[in-house]
């Protein structure tokens, strides 16, 4: 170890100030600066340096916020100014009450009154201490007087900036905002306990506090927690602004992340329009908020106004309906995926939640219901989420005794009656019926007529169930056998209507081997997959020759996918399946692996709000097949930005930078377009 030069120091500084600006980009801006790649690559860089020279670490270092070493408790904290809470209005009448009451306090029409209002982000509420721009202190509410002293945990956040930005921080200020998990952080954090055996927690909320409050800061580095700012409880000197939405934008320009649908609106229906907007987009947002938080804006008004007990009389929560119901388990079903994977599903007791009615609820696996210790005739709490499915999240009053009925997981599949496996170290487990299993050949089927594979022009959902239940075709070969004489027998089935589709079985022979390969459903085995097995082998006879290792050198592949590609090719129905489908005449050309038309190569596309006729994942594969690639937030390279229900920053952010936007309907006329190879690629050019 050497005494740092002035060049180490200097690559210090830059390296700290590049990723702390990555870090306000990437989580204050959505708009990101670097790739993960490169952030990570100067990370260790600072890293490095900072092992050969343990004295040029400081507490406000991004190395910091991997986290050190446990702590032995967390210290109290006296709020310097106490955490309030917040008084609840449950309907429109009650908001206006609050506005009338606001008014006649303050002598004025309460109808002319400016509110702030932001949604309710339903996580855990924190406050930060920055003493001369550098963060000094953060801690949870607690009960609003104390709570803990969790900075080194805070720090861990990437939203928390350690240092505020801007030339001329204020000498003390006390930021206060809620922690938060975005709904898909959460449900893949809950996936990974589940497969790993970890805590599995009952919503976002939950998981927020309890990564906050871990011993361990290493164990809170690692969870996607977002700190939104809400309140400034001090500013020294103070800096003059008059309003609240005046101290937010304040908020943002110091570096904090405020949420982008806070919005100042006039008098009881500004409020009562905001509250109703905001109950609309609920399900779109991808984060819990359980209301709305109206806050007169004006800061002479607020301090006017004063407080009430522990409440301020200048704000209010309007609250939403909650997300989380309790409902009773009248029975648990089965359902069989493609791959046989089955699913226990409960079945409720219908109830409302959070304005829509569910009487089903997953419960994952088998392992998942062990955990939460359910029985039928349990009354258990049901968490709907935007666009996650319903789930059972806890038992909340047994079943009385003697009503109480064990789950028990089927050995036997619930659809064929083949013996159900589950592997070793595996969470799920599958019906072996294979293509046997009515359930899976019907989705295998609908996969293989599916637009990405064969395209096999109206040959839907209710036709493949009818020609299954019939037993007519057991193989997708058979498929090409049927006649149009046949097909009248079904139901809705006329002349033409058999014929047209005698006509698209026909047509759809002639394919390409990635759409066959994609066709034929090989576990893990997307278009993407498909792709990359095609260009590497060229032809179907050296895919289904190679082993474990030649496979696992294909672009992408691991031993995973290539153990799957390759257990496929080793069973002897699926050759013979193979043979069967070449001698209906299903064909591709060989050795020229004609490559799909890439029109968006090079172009970077941007998913967000909730799509009607796809799921965003399959958005997002379907672009990646046109050569795009998809990211999660905006820049100015940003090609284009589809935007549905329920969209947020993203849109706001895409709309100022002069990125295009497409709504689902032009989204999908132009996917169809480009699939077809027929347009030009701009997003800002019309079809
Ligand atoms: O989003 C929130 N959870 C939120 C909570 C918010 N956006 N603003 C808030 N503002 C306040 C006051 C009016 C006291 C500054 C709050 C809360 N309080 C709050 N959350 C929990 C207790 C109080």
């Amino acid at each position: 170890m050497s005494q740092p030069d002035a060049k180490t120091r200097d690559e210090v500084t830059r390296l700290r100030a590049e990723l702390e600006d990555a870090n306000y980009r990437y989580y204050v801006l959505d708009d990101p600066a670097l790739t993960d790649a490169e952030y990570d690559r100067k990370l260790r860089r600072l890293q490095e340096i900072e092992g050969d020279h343990p004295e040029l670490v400081t507490p406000d270092s991004p190395t910091q916020r991997v986290g050190a070493p446990p702590a032995e408790g967390f210290p109290e904290v006296e709020h310097a100014v106490p955490m309030l809470s917040l008084d609840n209005a449950f309907d429109e009448d009650e908001i206006r009450a609050f506005v009338r009451r606001a008014g006649e306090r303050l002598e004025r029409d309460g109808e002319t009154l400016a509110f702030c209002c932001e949604p309710k982000l339903d996580g855990t509420a924190v406050s930060l201490v920055y003493e001369n721009g550098e963060l000094a202190s953060g801690a949870t509410r607690g009960d609003g007087r104390t709570g803990e002293g969790i900075t080194t945990n805070l720090r861990t956040l990437r939203s928390v900036p350690l240092k505020l930005r801007g030339a001329t921080p204020p000498g003390l200020i006390e930021v206060r905002g809620e922690v938060t998990i975005a709904h898909d952080k959460f449900e893949a954090l809950n996936e990974r306990a589940r497969q790993e055996g970890g805590k599995v927690f009952a919503n976002p909320r939950n998981a927020a506090a309890g990564s906050l409050r871990q011993l361990d800061p290493r164990i809170t580095a690692t969870r996607p927690l977002e700190f939104n700012a809400y309140q400034v409880a001090r500013i020294e000197p103070d800096p003059g602004e008059e309003t609240h939405s005046g101290l937010m934008a304040r908020l943002t320009d110091y570096g904090f992340r405020i949420n982008n649908l806070l919005q100042v609106v006039h008098g009881s229906q500004g409020l009562i329009d905001y509250c109703r907007d905001l109950g609309e987009k609920r399900d779109g947002l991808g984060y819990d908020i359980d209301g709305v938080v109206i806050k007169v804006d004006d800061l002479r008004l607020q301090r006017e106004l004063g407080f009430v007990a522990r409440a301020p009389r200048w704000a209010v929560a309007f609250k939403f309906p909650a997300q989380e119901q309790v409902t009773r388990l009248n029975d648990v079903e089965y359902q069989v995926g493609r791959t046989g994977a089955i699913t226990p599903v409960a079945r409720l007791e219908p109830v409302a939640v959070a304005g829509v009615t569910v009487a089903n609820a997953s419960l994952h696996n088998q392992d998942e219901i062990a955990r939460l210790g359910v029985k039928i005739g349990d009354r258990v709490s049901i968490r709907r989420a935007g666009d996650v499915i319903p789930q059972v999240v806890r038992v909340v009053e047994p079943a009385p005794a003697g009503d109480a009925r064990d789950i028990v997981f089927p050995s036997q599949c619930p659809v064929c009656g083949s013996e159900v496996e589950r592997i070793e170290g595996e969470a799920v487990a599958r019906c072996s019926g294979g293509l046997y299993c009515p359930a899976q050949r019907k989705e295998a089927f609908r996969h293989f007529a599916g637009r990405r594979a064969l395209d096999i022009d109206g040959l839907g959902e209710k036709l493949i169930d009818q020609l299954i239940e019939r037993d007519w075709v057991k193989t997708p070969a058979a498929l090409f056998r049927l006649d149009a004489a046949q097909l009248t027998e079904l139901p809705r089935m006329g002349r033409k209507s058999s014929e047209n589709l005698v006509a698209a079985l026909d047509k759809a022979k002639r394919t390409t081997l990635p759409r066959f390969i994609y066709a034929l459903g090989i576990r893990e085995v997307g278009e993407a997959t498909a792709n990359n097995l095609a260009r590497h082998f060229g032809t179907l006879d050296a895919i289904i020759a190679a082993d474990q290792a030649a496979l696992e050198a294909v672009e992408d592949i691991g031993p995973i996918v290539a153990h799957h590609v390759h257990t496929f090719f080793q069973q002897s129905h699926n050759l013979e399946t193979i043979e069967d489908l070449r001698a209906q005449g299903v064909r591709w050309e060989e050795a020229a692996v004609e490559e799909r038309p890439q029109p968006l190569s090079g172009q970077t596309w941007v998913l967000t709000g909730t799509l009607e006729s796809m799921t965003r994942d399959e958005g997002k594969a379907r672009l990646t097949a046109l050569g795009a690639k998809v990211a999660g937030s905006v820049s100015k390279k940003t090609a284009g930005v589809v935007a549905g229900p329920g969209a947020g920053s993203k849109l706001d952010k895409a709309e100022q930078m002069g990125v295009p936007v497409l709504d689902e309907r032009e989204f999908l006329s132009r996917l169809e377009a480009w699939e077809r190879g027929d347009t030009p690629s701009t997003p800002g050019e019309a079809t």
